[in-house]
């Protein structure tokens, strides 16, 4: 159980328009399931998560090695591009940018592509992995992470729609060039800012 927040991260709408509610969508209490195929299945001793590509160093973890990694418990609202957004999320996980200091990034690293055991990636700049927002999440207000949401690890990206963040992320590749993810290819907004609009492509 995490009951103190490290970072509240809803005001970060006021870098991106004048309202905490993004244009188009409804405030719902309810945390709703989006997937594109289901719940995967997932075996603790077999999970890996890996960080390859343009890094100095290519790094593989095992569950419990992941949980060694720096730490933050953070207050989110979330924005699905379906029109409803959920605030005050509490989310424990890992930051972006603490684990791309532990693996080294290239000079020329400039996107990330995201993957996932259901087989979904997502992409997302470097620049907007790079906050510390952007969250390697496995716990949700003080439990863990449900698996329907994602369990037992999955990205939050409070400052996008949440298709940019991946539920059962088991890979990050540093990319020089950008490649689009399953909704991107799929006419979704590849940008995907809330407070413009950026649901379609
Ligand atoms: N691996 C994976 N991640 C995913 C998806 C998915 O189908 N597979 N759906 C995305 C979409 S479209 C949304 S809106 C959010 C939904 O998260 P939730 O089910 O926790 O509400 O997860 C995103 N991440
Ligand atoms: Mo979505």
């Amino acid at each position: 159980m995490t009951d103190t927040v490290d970072r509240n991260c809803t005001e970060l709408y006021a870098e991106f328009g004048d309202e905490r509610l993004p244009p188009g969508q409804r405030e719902t209490e309810e945390f709703p399931v989006l997937s594109k195929s289901g719940t995967p299945e997932w075996d603790p001793d077999e999970w890996e998560f890996r960080v390859t590509g343009a890094v100095e160093q290519e790094l593989t973890f095992g569950w419990d090695e992941f949980g060694e990694l720096p730490t933050e418990t953070q207050q989110q609202d979330f924005h699905c591009v379906t029109g409803w957004s959920k605030f005050d999320c509490q989310f424990t996980g890992v930051p972006f940018p603490a684990l791309a200091e532990r693996a080294g990034l290239h000079d020329d690293a400039s996107h990330v592509l995201f993957y996932a055991l259901d087989d979904y990636t997502t992409n997302l700049p470097l620049e907007d992995c790079l906050r510390p927002e952007v969250l390697f999440a496995y716990e949700f207000d003080g439990e863990s992470l449900p698996e329907d949401h994602g369990g037992p690890l999955r990205v939050v990206t409070p400052h996008k729609y949440a298709y940019k963040g991946a539920k059962w992320v088991c890979g990050v590749e540093i990319l020089t060039e950008q490649e689009r993810g399953y909704w991107e290819k799929r006419g979704y907004s590849n940008t995907a800012d809330p407070w413009n609009e950026e649901r379609y492509s």
